[in-house]
């Protein structure tokens, strides 16, 4: 469903005949960041975003189904049985059968959709062995990735104000740092806050996940496709909330280890505290940061 829906795949015909209603022509749906009329979820670019568009279609059929029959019960019941067609009334209290079947059968149903549930509950949370770690700090108000296998260099992703986009840069999407992965590799998320809760949420990457101060959290994702995706900090952290994306460009091996290599030699990038700054300094230095790219 969500995919017969999505505007990318609309036809031709259904494409122009949007162009003429809208008077210009519409924009396509881009591969890892929502679009204006875009219905369903973003497209898939690891095996769990897959898993989780698949079982939502499936459930979505399901509940399509069960609404359908209900809504055919309720039309029966009030075309053949209201006081004019049938003036005298039935009067059964009781059908064992049916009584048994209208709880037997939610069961079957529920315990069928609670299989692949579980299935992918599991495939989320089992973290597979990891090619690499990243740390995202969610701070007030952008993020801090750390790349500890690669050099321990560390470096903060501030959203580009829209006076400052190149063309072509998604509004409120843009970040002047991306977090850089290689495409086909298992990497290790690891997130944390730093002063209050923020969420790590990718959607083409089927992950959300909790940085929470005190508590180090981790999710992982496999991106099977090169492309860049972005996703929003999910959780309402404060006044910017709305305004720390989070922008994940997926390259080649080849290219992954040259950025690596150009990243060590950055001066700026280079850190040996894995532990995350104290409130205090880092406070400030948003401040200065944010006042610099604004
Ligand atoms: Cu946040």
């Amino acid at each position: 469903m969500t995919k017969m829906l999505h505007l990318k795949r609309l036809t031709a015909p259904a494409v122009a005949i949007g162009a003429l209603v809208a008077g210009s022509v519409p924009a396509l749906a881009e591969f890892g960041l929502a679009t204006p009329w875009q219905l369903g979820m973003q497209d898939s670019a690891t095996p769990v975003m897959d898993a989780i568009t698949r079982f939502h279609d499936g459930l979505l059929y399901t509940i399509a189904g069960i609404s359908g029959f209900v809504l055919a019960l309720l039309i029966i019941v009030m075309i053949r049985f209201n006081a004019r067609a049938n003036p005298i009334p039935s009067r059964t209290t009781h059908n064992t059968l049916v009584e048994v079947l209208w709880t037997l059968i939610p069961i079957v149903i529920l315990t069928v959709i609670a299989v692949p549930s579980f299935k992918l509950l599991f495939e989320e949370l089992d973290i597979p062995a990891a090619d690499l770690t990243i740390k995202a700090t969610g701070k007030q108000w952008y993020w801090t990735y750390t790349y500890p296998d690669n050099g321990k260099f560390e470096f903060d992703s501030l959203m580009v104000a829209d006076d400052k986009l190149q063309p072509g840069q998604p509004r409120l999407l843009t970040v002047n740092n991306e977090m850089v992965v290689p495409v086909n590799k298992v990497v290790r998320v690891q997130t944390i806050g730093n002063e209050v809760i923020h969420s790590f949420a990718v959607p083409s990457f089927g992950i959300r996940i909790d940085a929470v101060p005190g508590r180090l959290n981790e999710t992982w994702f496999k991106a099977t496709r090169e492309g860049t995706y972005y996703g929003q900090c999910s959780e309402l952290c404060g006044r910017d909330h709305a305004f720390m994306p989070i922008a994940v460009r997926v390259v080649s091996e080849q290219a992954f280890n040259e950025w690596v290599d150009a990243a060590n030699k950055r001066p700026d990038w280079k850190t040996t505290a894995v532990e995350p700054t104290p409130p205090s300094a880092l406070a400030q230095a948003g401040q200065s940061k944010q006042a610099n790219l604004r």
